[in-house]
């Protein structure tokens, strides 16, 4: 089936996290298209009962198509720990608790990397993003970014997990990374995140 591309030059992105609305919007900026938030617009957030990255952005973007009379592209992403089993996965923003403190999600994550006994720090982020329409129609995609997790924590760029993430390949972590380098897509590029890695395929199928 083909897939549905945006017409209009206006979405909302069915966000409240303020790190990953910098993202979309400097992913969005070369296609000049409009991008209004949730928060902006004081849109409810959903509560996330789906059991996928796909599922739990297709529910947001709905929600937030639906409520706006606009199509609404939302980013379901997480930190994936191979040694504990996938987690935090799709709970990656609740280990951070109510206050939303990542200092201790990151030192979470560390004690229970310890309590595992194995030596293996693989980690690997994922990003889905969905695009959905007010009349129900949806477009999901899928990025991830593979590489290890280190201790302590390094640079205070980027948000979430970023500072205890080192991307296969590289010397410094994401919080080491300026946002050009994390997410920048230089043309004919695709950008080193899982972010960028799903939006490359997003554009490619809806832009
Ligand atoms: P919305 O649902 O409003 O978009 P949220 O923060 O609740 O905001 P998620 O449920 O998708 O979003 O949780 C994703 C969490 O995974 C997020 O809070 C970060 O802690 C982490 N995460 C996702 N992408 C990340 C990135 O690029 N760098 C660091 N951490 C990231």
């Amino acid at each position: 089936m083909t897939a549905r591309r945006l017409d209009g030059d206006k979405i909302v992105v069915a966000t409240h996290n303020k790190g990953k609305l910098a993202e979309i919007r400097d992913l969005l900026a070369p296609w000049r298209i409009e991008a209004v938030s949730a928060g902006e617009l004081e849109l409810p957030e959903p509560e996330e009962t789906g059991e996928t990255f796909e599922a739990n952005a297709a529910l947001k973007a709905l929600a937030a198509a639906t409520a706006s009379g606009l199509p609404a592209l939302a980013d379901d992403s997480g930190l994936c720990v191979a040694a504990l089993g996938g987690q935090p996965g799709i709970y990656s923003a609740r280990w951070a608790g109510e206050d939303k403190d990542f200092a201790r999600a990151m030192r979470n994550v560390e004690e229970q990397l310890g309590q595992s006994g194995s030596d293996d720090r693989r980690a690997h982020f994922v990003a889905a993003l969905c695009l959905a329409w007010p009349d129900g129609h949806t477009e999901t995609v899928r990025g991830e970014v593979h590489g290890t997790l280190v201790w302590p924590p390094r640079g205070d760029l980027g948000f979430g997990y970023d500072p205890m993430f080192l991307p296969e390949g590289e010397n410094r972590t994401f919080g080491e990374m300026t946002a050009e380098e994390k997410h920048g897509l230089r043309p004919g590029e695709t950008g080193l995140s899982h972010r960028a890695r799903a939006f490359s395929a997003f554009a490619a199928r809806c832009l």
